[in-house]
């Protein structure tokens, strides 16, 4: 590989030779982590896709397996795509996946571990009764019928699974019913549908309970007051509503009904697609998995020979007042920190500009909390920003003056600061409540061409009468930077190819331009250890 191309290679995320994307069927099964994904196991562009299977028992260090699932029967021949994993009655897990059959139709397949004593779960079995699902009925398009969700049991004891699909010209999650898991009926009507888009990939139904970060299996009994969420993967991003799965009519009725999806919440408001979450039993939470692909060229990927990571897993649960999904790095991750720097009392007035010394730039968490000393001046907010927020963050750039803001980390930055992505905030009054604006700007990131670098943003509410601090994780892994902020409200997954990191010079610095003043109480950072990903077969 060439020098340049391999100092981008993450350290710490999910990644793996050759090309890779979507997680697929994540489970936790006898003590062991499970991460399929969608994989060309000849080339580092897409193709030839199969299931791609790693194991962890920490879900940061990976060992990697052969394939699962590979394209050796008429319904996959032309591809092995999405699907889940579920763990049936007996403890037996089972995956149900999209297959492109010899004519290209999407039909739904399922697989058996041939020997569930055998730890990693190694080899699967293909029965002679699949496909099980074909795209057939009115309406259907059958080249739009893909990506089965972790099936869920009803009150008729009855297991059901979800599955995407254009449906009349609808984006709709199908909604199936079965007995055994394997002779499935379509339900006359969808789990949830909408003519406000076109097909929703990889769609991802599971339960929250408001204010608890404990994460609920689908297939036991939903305690009341639970919250369910169905997330959709389209328009280049991951959305979710969240509502109540109505038990007597089986269908999702989200809370609120945006007709603009723009407007619509997100996963994250970066470069993350295709995400997947599963109950963790080992840690009774919910984990969210998504794929970030790469923003260079296609020649670039196959010059590094991979492409297409997977974001840090992330821990997922619902907030109080059931408005939206809050998400943090799981906590497994803390165990690669090592080198720790820590600030007190640091002020920033406007134009300052605080180098953050003393660790691996390269390969960094860092943890910063900023609070806010005047709100009164903020300046107003404008609703048709929502419209398209990365427009807002490209004109209310880190270097423009506001009231409140910008304020945040520069991170990857050349000595010269020609090259360097920044990760900030502004704080803008409305009415009653405080927007606040997170950017993760990349215009800047890199000298090199050909690479997609837009200045992604997210908004969040905050009730700054109560809350006056603004949290901000930032994990940075060479070509990765992944933001979270305000405790997890807006996520920001994003891909950069500095050129400064070749001889590792580059830098990172706490800044402030708005007018107002920002204490930092609390500012730590770690670099670092290389986790083992993938490195040996098994
Ligand atoms: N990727 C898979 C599909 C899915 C898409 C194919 C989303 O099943 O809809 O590789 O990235």
């Amino acid at each position: 590989t060439p020098p340049f191309f391999s100092v981008l290679q993450n350290r710490q995320s999910f990644q793996i030779c050759n090309y890779s994307k979507d997680p697929n069927g994540p489970m936790y099964y006898n003590g062991i982590y499970h991460q399929f994904y969608q994989y060309n196991p000849n080339g580092s562009l897409w193709g030839n896709i199969v299931w791609g299977h790693s194991v962890s028992t920490d879900l940061i260090n990976w060992i990697r397996l052969d394939p699962a699932i590979e394209r050796t029967s008429p319904s996959d021949i032309n591809g092995c795509w999405t699907g889940s994993t579920t763990i049936l009655k007996g403890r037996q897990p089972a995956i149900i996946y999209t297959g492109a059959d010899t004519q290209m139709r999407q039909v739904q397949n399922i697989v058996f571990p041939k020997n569930v004593s055998d730890p990693y779960l190694r080899e699967w079995i293909k029965p002679d009764n699949n496909p099980l699902i074909q795209p057939i009925g009115q309406g259907l398009n059958s080249k739009q019928f893909r990506d089965p969700t972790t099936g869920w049991i009803g009150p008729d004891g009855l297991w059901r699974i979800a599955v995407g699909a254009e449906l009349n010209g609808y984006s709709a999650a199908l909604l199936y019913k079965s007995e055994d898991f394997v002779h499935w009926t379509r339900v006359d009507h969808p789990l949830y549908s909408s003519n406000a888009s076109t097909m929703w990939e990889c769609p991802d139904f599971f339960a929250v309970l408001p204010g608890k970060n404990s994460g609920l299996d689908l297939s036991v009994a939903i305690p009341d007051g639970a919250k369910h969420v169905l997330k959709m993967s389209l328009d280049n991003c991951d959305k979710y509503m969240i509502g109540v799965y109505d038990l007597k009519n089986d269908a999702f009725v989200p809370d609120t009904l945006l007709e603009d999806r723009r407007l619509w919440s997100r996963i994250d408001y970066g470069n993350y697609y295709a995400s997947k979450s599963f109950f963790d039993s080992k840690k009774g939470r919910r984990i969210i998995w998504g794929w970030t692909n790469e923003t260079d060229s296609s020649s670039d990927d196959v010059a590094k020979g991979w492409a297409g990571i997977h974001a840090i897993p992330r821990t997922i649960w619902l907030d109080s007042n059931s408005k939206q999904l809050l998400q943090r790095p799981v906590e497994e991750i803390e165990s690669l920190r090592r080198e720790e720097v820590s600030r007190q009392g640091l002020e920033l007035k406007q134009g300052d500009l605080s180098e953050i010394k003393g660790i691996d730039t390269l390969q960094a968490d860092v943890e910063i909390d900023f609070e806010l000393t005047s709100t009164d001046s903020a300046d107003p907010f404008d609703p048709s920003w929502l419209l398209d927020i990365e427009k807002h963050c490209r004109e209310a750039d880190a270097s423009v003056h506001g009231s409140v803001g910008p304020f945040g980390l520069v991170v990857l930055a050349s000595d010269n600061m020609e090259e360097h992505t920044s990760v900030h905030f502004r704080v803008y009054k409305s009415q009653e409540k405080y927007m606040i604006l997170m950017c993760s700007d990349l215009r800047k990131s890199s000298l090199r061409t050909e690479l997609h670098t837009p200045a992604y943003g997210g908004f969040f509410e905050l009730d700054l009468e109560k809350e006056k601090t603004i949290s901000l994780r930032t994990l940075i892994d060479r070509s990765a930077v992944e933001s979270f902020g305000g405790g997890g409200r807006v996520c920001i997954m994003a891909r950069v190819y500095p050129v400064a990191l070749i001889d590792g010079g580059t830098r990172m610095y706490a800044f402030n331009n708005g007018t107002s003043t920002v204490r930092v109480p609390r500012l730590k950072a770690w670099s670092m250890r290389r986790a083992q990903v993938n490195v040996k077969k098994g």
